[in-house]
């Protein structure tokens, strides 16, 4: 079995101790795809020490420059679009043209935070006082912590790393254990690209592993996208160490659909919304508000197309949806389902695991629909992270919003009609960080502001300008050319 080492200082890095976890394919559990290390503490010093080394070259190094690897990584990225699309499919499951699509994000990101390294603008300000200047401009952090989730391997790491590094950042990233090789690879294109050595390093491991990196005193911030229940202890304990972080945490995004809109956009929407990624995305729409004129109609056409979806292997050209990431998820789902039930929401389709043909080899669960939800019910309420569907019956636009923003979550959201009215009152109602009009609650481009508010983020936007602010302190500057002491707000007034 391939055994795969930390990336650390440029080198991989054998680990002090033999502790190893492995890497399954979710889609078909007797293929094994590698181990990985367990890191303990001692690794993560290791990690640190090289990236804190790194960081007094590389953040002098001009931006400009920085940007320079960045494009190249970005040209790699493409080189490698194919190759890589086939090991993440493998190590997390989702269909090929979802992953390709992963690294095209990535790829995106890249050019796009090689351009910004032209673009990292400050501000100037007139003094109060004669001959003085004033001036603000952007530093770097330090060495950043990264430690994300196994369902965008490559796309959402990229977000937090190639900005990071922009700013003249050095990392230590700590992948989920369910997409280590992709990161091995991420290590690779960097490299290739032209990362020194320490600026960017990889260290796998679990729940601790990840609390090494958050404790350690010269990480300075964590960057962390994953569930709302981690996310709340890393926020905890960097608000006691004094550290920043920025946390993309969890979801119940909805869409609405009114009487007056393309409905047959709508239906395509919200199988995409639903049960892409089979379901498992922070973004996936996971609660369908339709008004009560078409609310069993569009039901009726949504069981018809989600009939149609084809489960399988990733890796086969038809399949339309994979499986789950592990046996631990598919536990989540089943128990999430049988709370449904006992609540006494409607399966209209699938409430069970898919073990014919190929999916007994993997964790597969059949597309899911449950009708007649109300607020109250769990599954309107908590994320499930799967592909399950609550559908909820409004009876006008300011119920169905007011059932939107009826969550403890913010992240994205859509609404389908065709009228403009409804859609800008929506723009302006709806509870979220990101709204969609006419199209799904996923989708995302990598240069537009991406997060959430209430319990999905703590007030960061990764994605576009807005990563960079995540990534930079400021630093301001006055210049007193005046040649005398001049007293701010006693001399001059
Ligand atoms: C996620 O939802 O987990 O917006 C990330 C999207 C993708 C990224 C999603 N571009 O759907």
């Amino acid at each position: 079995m391939q055994q795969f080492h930390n990336y650390i200082n440029g080198s991989l890095t054998p680990s002090s101790h033999g502790n190893t976890f492995t890497n399954i394919n979710p889609a078909d559990t007797n293929d094994i795809i590698g181990q990985f290390p367990l890191s303990s503490k001692q690794e993560i010093d290791l990690a640190v020490d090289s990236a804190t080394k790194a960081f007094s070259i590389w953040s002098k190094i001009p931006a400009p420059k920085r940007g320079d690897i960045l494009r190249k990584a970005g040209d790699i990225f493409t080189r490698r679009k194919d190759e890589l699309s086939a090991i993440m499919t493998r190590e997390m499951g989702k269909p090929l043209f979802e992953t390709l699509g992963d690294i095209q994000e990535a790829i995106d990101t890249a050019y796009y935070a090689a351009t910004e390294t032209r673009r990292l603008f400050g501000y100037t300000a007139p003094s109060e006082m004669d001959n003085k200047m004033n001036m603000s401009f952007r530093t770097p952090i330090g060495v950043c912590g990264i430690i994300t989730a196994w369902n965008f391997p490559i796309a959402v790491p990229s977000w937090k790393i190639l900005p990071a590094l922009a700013c003249g950042n050095t990392i230590v990233f700590k992948p989920s254990e369910d997409s280590p090789y992709s990161a091995h690879i991420f290590a690779e294109i960097l490299e290739e690209a032209g990362c020194p050595p320490g600026v960017f390093n990889v260290i796998y491991g679990d729940g601790a592993a990840g609390s090494f990196l958050v404790e350690h005193p010269a990480v300075k911030l964590i960057g962390f996208t994953g569930s709302t229940q981690t996310g709340k202890k890393i926020a905890e304990r960097c608000g006691a160490l004094n550290k920043k972080c920025s946390l993309e945490m969890g979801g119940k995004n909805a869409q609405i659909v009114m009487p007056d809109a393309n409905l047959e956009l709508a239906l395509d929407g919200v199988l995409w919304g639903a049960f892409g990624t089979t379901g498992q995305r922070c973004t996936a729409t996971s609660r369908l508000i339709l008004h009560a004129d078409i609310y069993d109609s569009f039901i009726n056409a949504l069981i018809t197309k989600t009939t149609q979806i084809k489960l399988g292997n990733g890796a086969h050209a038809a399949t339309q949806m994979g499986p789950v990431i592990n046996a631990k998820q598919l536990e989540k789902i089943i128990h999430y389902v049988s709370i449904a039930r006992s609540e006494g929401a409607t399966c209209v389709i699938g409430g069970d695991v898919e073990i014919a043909g190929d999916c007994s080899k993997g964790h597969f669960y059949k597309p899911t629909i449950f009708i007649d939800v109300t607020s109250d019910m769990t599954i309107f309420k908590e994320e499930i992270f799967g592909p399950v569907l609550a559908v909820s019956k409004a009876v006008s636009l300011e119920h169905a919003i007011e059932l939107a923003n009826n969550c403890e979550y913010g992240l994205s959201s859509s609404l389908f009609t065709g009228n403009v009215d409804a859609a800008f009152r929506a723009i302006r109602d709806i509870e979220a960080g990101i709204t969609y009009i006419n199209a799904p609650t996923i989708g995302a481009e990598a240069h537009m502001p991406f997060g959430g508010i209430k319990g999905t983020g703590n007030g960061h936007r990764e994605g576009g300008w807005t990563a960079f602010e995540i990534f930079t302190e400021w630093k301001t500057v006055y210049v007193d050319y005046s040649g005398s002491l001049q007293r701010a707000q006693i001399d001059n007034y």
